[in-house]
Order: structure tokens, then sequence, then C-alpha cells
């Protein structure tokens, strides 16, 4: 009980989770009403499974040919993250003006590295990393992006007409059905279908077919603090629809911290103090009443090494495997990717400071029976004279066929520890609720709504979410 009163009287602060108004239902919103998305008023309780799918229909004749227009004095100009120079200014243009909490105690800050994994999986199109620069100085102000998924909903493809997934699962990989699927798409740079537009808007002369059983997920959208409130968000979110259109694609995913028309599920973080020194000195968390530091430190500490046996790093070799049981396992949610082979290798293979993954492999069988992973998402803490990042790992996907979730995730809690993060958040999606208390979780103060484009379903709770978007 005592535990319970310190864990519940801590503050702990959630970005891009803001806190969410319930009742929301009469408010106006002049873009998102001319959206294709259930209105905040429309009841998503049930919907009937015949009436779950595409609110448009597809019409790939309807679709612009032509960029929106953007106000005088800016020019659409992809960014190439290839490219050391733009994947500066990308990382800047975030650094500075992404999201923040709602007191502007700290500010996402993704790495360069990060912001290369994740805007450049398997299929990614470089026309799909839209900036928006000043014509004259050429300075980037805005940027929105998306990358191709497979997405599943309630058992359905979210894409009209799509046969279920053709992931692998661990059904078809022990009949040895093949592990992978076609890529999505190749990226655009390398293709001929995309041409540069007269106004340098790199742009397609024809609709192409190549991605279109893919879905996407959008994210990154950020606009210069000094030019908020002009309405140059509904452009980005047009011109990026504009350009997954011409690919014949007609949903995406996405998540925010703020309610819009309409979230098909509100989830929370759950955040673990590593270092709850740090997160006190820098406002992140607060000492609980009747908590002295030296007893938050005790009640938060971990073993130095993790405990189940057989865990070890994620290999190249495991891939096949891991991914047809993170397929199979990722079944059992109602709002879940699926993964190629491909993909996975890319989503799931460590990379220091961006992603962190293990497996579990039986000592006797050599069989792989688990797998956990992290990705690491620093925040700028503003205006602290001591401290200027808040180093984060953010619980990512995991498969347990043998060991229990709290063990299994209390070793993520230690290697997390070691690789030196402060802090460990989780959302209370996947199996995570069953475990958060028990771990020494604290809630986060908002909440963070996932959004389907174009698609009308019943809503999911917390706990049949199993996708994590960056
Ligand atoms: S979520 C992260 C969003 N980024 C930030 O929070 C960073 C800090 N904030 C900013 O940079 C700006 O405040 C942003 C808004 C850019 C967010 N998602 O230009 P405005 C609507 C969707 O005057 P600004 C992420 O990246 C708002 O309700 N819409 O506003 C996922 C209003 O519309 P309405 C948003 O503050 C993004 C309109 O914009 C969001 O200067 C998924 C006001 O425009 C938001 N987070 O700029 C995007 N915030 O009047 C959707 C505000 O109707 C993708 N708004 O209420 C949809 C699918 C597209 C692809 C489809 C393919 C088929």
């Amino acid at each position: 009980q005592a535990l319970r009163e310190v864990l519940e009287g801590l503050q702990v602060r959630s970005q891009q989770a803001k806190p969410g108004d319930d009742d929301l239902a009469d408010k106006k919103h002049p873009f998102w009403d001319t959206q294709p998305v259930p209105s905040l008023g429309e009841e998503l309780v049930v919907v009937p499974p015949d009436e779950q799918g595409p609110i448009d229909p597809p019409d790939i004749d309807a679709v612009k040919k032509e960029p929106y227009t953007l106000p005088p004095s800016f020019t659409w100009a992809n960014v190439d993250l290839d490219d050391e120079v733009q994947a500066q200014e990308l990382y800047s243009l975030l650094h500075e003006n992404y999201v923040e909490d709602g007191d502007q105690m700290f500010r996402f800050d993704y790495s360069v590295p990060f912001l290369r994994w994740a805007l450049q999986p398997p299929g990614f199109r470089r026309e799909w990393h839209v900036g928006v620069r000043v014509a004259q100085t050429g300075k980037l102000v805005a940027f929105i992006s998306c990358t191709p998924a497979e997405l599943t909903c309630h058992g359905k493809r979210v894409q009209p007409g799509m046969p279920p997934s053709r992931a692998v699962t661990s059904e078809e990989n022990k009949s040895g059905t093949p592990t992978d699927k076609p890529d999505a798409a190749p990226d655009s740079s390398a293709g001929s279908s995309s041409v540069v537009a007269s106004d340098g808007v790199e742009g397609e002369v024809a609709p192409s077919k190549a991605a279109k059983d893919s879905i996407v997920e959008v994210n990154f959208l950020c606009v210069h603090k000094k030019l908020r409130s002009k309405r140059l968000a509904p452009v980005l979110i047009k011109e990026i629809t504009r350009r997954v259109n011409m690919r014949e694609i007609f949903q995406a995913a996405y998540t925010a911290g703020i309610v819009l028309p309409k979230p098909i599920a509100r989830c929370r973080y759950w955040h673990r103090s590593l270092n709850p020194k740090k997160l006190i000195e820098v406002g992140f968390s607060r000492l609980a009443p009747r908590m002295t530091i030296t007893r938050t430190l005790k009640l938060y500490a971990l073993p130095d090494t993790p405990a189940t046996r057989g865990l070890r790093p994620l290999r190249e070799s495991d891939c096949a495997d891991c991914c047809a049981k993170l397929n199979t396992f990722l079944q059992r949610y109602l709002l879940t990717p699926q993964f190629s082979l491909e993909e996975f290798k890319h989503w799931m293979l460590p990379q220091p400071n961006v992603v962190y993954s293990y497996v579990v492999e039986d000592v006797e069988t050599k069989e792989i029976t688990d797998m956990l992973s992290f990705y690491a998402l620093p925040s700028s803490i503003l205006g602290n004279e001591k401290h200027s990042t808040l180093h984060a790992a953010y619980c990512y996907y995991y498969f347990n066929l043998k060991t229990p979730l709290s063990k299994l995730m209390t070793d993520a809690l230690i290697l997390a520890k070691r690789a030196d993060f402060d802090v460990f958040n989780a959302l209370d999606i996947l199996d995570n609720s069953t475990i958060l208390k028990d771990l020494k979780f604290g809630i986060g103060d908002g909440h963070l709504q996932y959004y389907l484009y174009n698609w009308r379903c019943t809503a999911v709770q917390p706990q049949e979410v199993g996708l994590v978007l960056l």
C-alpha cells in the first residue's frame, strides 16, 4: 500500500501526450471536418464488420496531379536524409520546434541516425519526406513524412481489396512458406516514375502501382514556431496525402497528443525511473510525499545484470524465426502491424543509440522463446543549468512465448539502465498494463491518440493495440 501511494503520488510528465479533453465533441475543426475521418461526435463503439473499411472509395482520377500551393515565398523541397547537410537541417528543425510537454520543460530530440532509421525503412520514398523551405533563404521551416507499412485492424488488412496479410507467421515459417514479401516500394530515387517538375518539386508523371499493398504511417509533422497558427499544417497534410494517393494508397495511421476527429484508441504513457535523482533534478518527476532521496534511490534500484538465462542481443540469423514469431504474437491485438523479413531486420536489428533488441535463446534447445526491444529517444531539457538531455528508452515490440512478461520487462529495465538511460517509457498497449504497476512505472499526465485516415472501424482499447509508432 505504501509503495502504491508513493507511485501514485509521483508526478511524471509525458511528452506528446498532453492532457486531453474528454468532451471535445462540439469543437469545430475547419480542416479535419473536410477530411475522410469519423467526426468527434460519431459513435465508434460497435461498427458492424461489413461497415468497417474506407470512408471514401479510392479514386485515382480525382487525385490532383500538381502540388498544393504554398503561401508566397515558400517552396516544397524533399529532404534527402542521405545528404549530411539536409539530415542536419531536419535535425535542427525538430530539435528546435518539435513536440514539447505541456509545461515546455522538455522537447523531443530525435538524433540523425534515429531519423534515418525512422524514415528510411524498406520501400521508403524520398518524395514522402516533405519539406517546406523559405524560397529566398532556403531555410527549412516545416516538414511532414510518411513511410510504408502493413496494418491489420479487427483482423482485416487496412487496405480495401487486400487479402489477409502476406507477412510470414510462425505457422507458415514451419511449413516452409517463403519468409518475405516483395518490397513495398522501391525507393523513388532509384525508380523512373519520379521527375523533378519545373517548380522544383519532385513529383510523378503518372501514378505508380508499386506501393499499393502498403498503407503509410505519418510522423514528424512540424511547423517552425514562428509560422504557427497560419494554417500551414493542413497544406502539409493535404500535400502528403496527394503524394501518397498518387501511389494508389488511400489509408494512413498516425498518433498525436492532441484530440482530433477521431481517435481509434486513447492510450497513456507510463514512466519507470532508472535515474531518479536526475529525473527529480530536472523536474521530470518529484519526490513523493514522505520519501527521502535515499529511499527513492532504493525504491528504483535494479540488479546489474538481466535475470533471464539465454538473453542476448538479436542477430541477423535470428531474424526469419523472430519475424514469424512476432507477427504471430501481434495477431492477438486488434490494431497491429505485420512485418516482412526485410522490414523486421530494419526495425529490430540493434543500432547503438537508436534501437536495442534482445532475444532469449533456450540454452538446451537453442530455440528462441522471447524477444524484447526498446528505442532511444532523448529529449532536450529546456532551461536547466545542470542537465541538457534526458535519455529516455521507449518500449518497442516484444513477444514472450516462455518468459513471464514481468521478468522480460525487468530485464529490459536493467539493460536500459546499463545503457545509461534515465527513464524507461511504455504505453499501456500490448500486454504492458499487466506489469506496469508491479514494475514501478508511474502514470504519465496525458494521452496519446491513435488515428486511422480514411478507415472507419470500431474503436479499440489500449490493451488491444499492438502498434508502436515512433
Ligand atoms: S504528431 C506530432 C505533431 N507535431 C508537433 O506537435 C510539433 C509541434 N507543433 C507543431 O509543429 C505545430 O503545432 C503543428 C500544427 C505542425 C502540429 N496532427 O498550421 P495550423 C491541425 C494533425 O494553423 P500549427 C504527428 O507528427 C489542427 O487541428 N493535425 O497549426 C502526426 C487544425 O485543424 P482543424 C493537427 O499549430 C501527424 C490545423 O492543424 C495537429 O501552426 C499526423 C491548424 O493548422 C496534429 N498533430 O501547426 C498528421 N496539430 O482546424 C495527419 C494541429 O481542423 C496525417 N493540427 O482543427 C493524416 C494522414 C495523411 C496521409 C493520408 C494518406 C492516404
